[in-house]
C-alpha cells in the first residue's frame, strides 16, 4: 500500500481550544471586575471546582507546575537527598536542585516505567528526606508500596502528577496519595490553563503556608513572614481553566476513542506494545505511548520516529535523554548506566504517538496502517499489551 504524506503535520498533541465566544464572556466579567490577578474570583472558583474534579481535600493553584513543585519541596522542608526517577521531564530533578537538594536516581519498573519500589530502600541514607515519584504518562506509581517504605523510614512523599489529571485508583483521586501532588496545567495537557498547575494535599493546614510561599510570603499589609516567590495564576488563566473544565468530559471521550482505536489496530503489530491499565484505575488519557522492540518490529524506535516524520507524523521520544544523562547530573553516583539498566533500555523503546481531541479517527487509522506497513515481521493476532497488573501490588 502506498501512503501519502499528511498535508499538515500531525503533532504529538494540540491544545484544547474552547470557542472564543465562551472566552469573551468570561473576559467581559474580568474587565468589569478589574481584578486581573492575586487570587481573584475566578481563581477562587477554579480552586473549588478542581478540588471536586480531582477528589482532593485541599488545593493551591500556580502559574506553572514547575514552580508548584519547587514550592512543594519548600512546604515540606525537604533537604539533603531525595530519591526520584531518571525517566521524566527535566522539571522533576531540577526542582530538587533549585532547593539545594541532591537528586538520587532510582531505576524504573520495566512494565510501568515508574520508579521501581523494590530498589528504593537500598538508596536510603541518613540524608534522605523524601521520595519524589512521577506517574509517568499517567500510569500510577506503586503508591501503596511507596507509602509503606516512607512510613518505615520517616520520609515525606511528593508525586509529580503532571500527566495524571483525573486519574483514580478504586475511586480515590490520585492526588490524595503522598503528602503533596503536583498537577501541570500546561497547554499540552488534557486539562490546561495555557500555563499553570496546582498542588493538591490532604492536610488542609498546608494551604495557608503554601499560599504564603506562592505570594512572596506576604501575610498582610504590614508583614512579610517568609521568603516566598511569585507563583500566582492570573484571572485570565483561571477563566480559561473554568471553561476547559466544562469541556473536560468531551475531550476525555474523544481521546478514549482514539486510544481504543490505536490499541485495536496496533495489537496486531509484532514488536509494538503498550500499557493496558487494570479496570480499577481511571486513566488520564494524556499520552498514547508505544514501546518498540527493534528485534521483533524489525526497526528501531529512532528509525520509526524518523520514518513517521517523513509522512508528517510528528511523534516524541518522551523522555529521552534520561535526566541522569544530563550534563548537570552525570557526575552523581546514582546516575550511572550500570545502576539504571532498565531506564537506559526503556528510554530507547518509547514513542508517544499523536493524541488530542481534534485528531481524526481516520488519521489514527492511517498512522496505524503506516506503522503496520513498516514492520518487517509478519502480523500476529494476539493482544500484546503490557498488562499492568503490577501497578498497584
Ligand atoms: N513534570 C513532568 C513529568 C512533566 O511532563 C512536566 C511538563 C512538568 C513536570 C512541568 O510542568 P510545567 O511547568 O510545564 O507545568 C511539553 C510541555 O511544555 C511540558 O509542560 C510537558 N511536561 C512536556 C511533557 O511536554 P515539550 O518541550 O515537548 O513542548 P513542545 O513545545 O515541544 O510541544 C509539544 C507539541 O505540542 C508541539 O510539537 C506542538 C504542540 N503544541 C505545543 C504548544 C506549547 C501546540 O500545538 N501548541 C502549543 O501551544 O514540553
Amino acid at each position: 500500500m502506498n501512503f501519502k504524506k499528511f498535508q499538515e503535520p500531525i503533532y504529538v498533541t494540540r491544545p484544547f481550544l474552547p470557542n472564543l465566544e465562551e472566552v469573551n464572556v468570561l473576559l467581559q466579567d474580568i474587565w468589569e471586575e478589574q481584578i486581573l490577578t492575586n487570587g481573584g474570583p475566578k481563581h477562587q472558583e477554579l480552586e473549588k471546582a478542581l478540588c471536586d474534579t480531582l477528589k482532593v481535600q485541599g488545593l493551591s493553584l500556580f502559574n506553572n507546575g514547575t514552580i508548584a513543585l519547587i514550592i512543594a519541596c519548600q512546604a515540606l522542608g525537604l533537604k539533603g537527598e531525595v530519591i526520584t526517577t531518571p525517566f521524566t521531564f527535566p522539571a522533576t530533578p531540577h526542582v530538587l536542585t533549585w532547593n539545594n537538594i541532591k537528586p538520587v536516581f532510582c531505576d524504573i519498573d520495566p512494565l510501568t516505567m515508574n520508579i521501581d519500589t523494590s530498589k528504593i530502600e537500598s538508596l536510603i541514607t541518613p540524608e534522605t528526606s523524601a521520595i519524589l515519584g512521577v506517574h509517568v504518562y499517567g500510569t500510577p506509581c506503586n503508591v501503596f508500596e511507596i507509602e509503606r517504605i516512607a512510613k518505615k523510614h520517616g520520609l515525606k512523599v511528593i508525586y509529580d502528577a503532571a500527566h495524571a489529571f483525573g486519574v483514580e485508583i478504586d475511586g480515590r483521586g490520585i492526588g490524595t496519595f503522598g503528602d503533596i501532588s503536583m498537577f501541570s496545567f500546561h497547554a499540552t495537557k488534557l486539562f490546561h490553563t495555557v500555563e499553570g498547575g496546582c498542588l493538591a494535599y490532604n492536610n488542609r493546614d498546608l494551604k495557608s503556608y503554601i499560599d504564603l510561599l506562592k505570594n512572596f510570603g506576604i501575610k498582610n499589609e504590614d508583614e512579610v513572614i517568609l521568603p516566598g516567590i511569585n507563583g500566582k495564576l492570573n484571572e485570565i488563566q483561571a477563566a480559561i481553566g473554568l471553561i476547559n473544565l466544562k469541556h473536560l468530559e468531551e475531550e476525555r471521550k474523544r481521546r478514549a476513542a482514539l486510544i481504543h482505536l490505536y490499541k485495536t489496530r496496533l495489537a496486531e503489530v509484532e514488536g509494538v506494545s503498550f500499557i493496558d491499565l487494570p479496570s480499577n484505575i481511571v486513566p488520564s488519557y494524556q499520552y498514547f505511548v508505544i514501546r518498540v522492540s527493534e528485534k521483533n518490529f524489525g526497526m528501531s524506535r529512532d528509525e520509526l520516529h524518523l520514518k513517521l516524520k517523513e509522512y508528517n507524523v510528528i511523534t516524541r521520544k518522551y523522555f529521552k535523554p534520561l535526566c541522569s544523562d544530563y550534563q548537570c547530573y552525570q557526575h552523581l553516583p546514582s546516575a550511572t548506566q550500570e545502576r539504571l539498566p532498565v531506564a537506559y533500555s526503556v528510554v530507547n523503546e518509547v514513542l508517544a504517538l499523536p493524541l488530542y481531541g481534534t485528531l481524526a479517527l481516520e488519521d489514527v487509522e492511517i498512522i496505524c496502517e503506516l506503522i503496520h506497513s513498516l514492520t518487517t515481521r509478519p502480523s500476529v493476532h494476539s493482544n500484546k499489551s503490557c498488562s499492568n497488573s503490577k501497578v498497584l501490588k
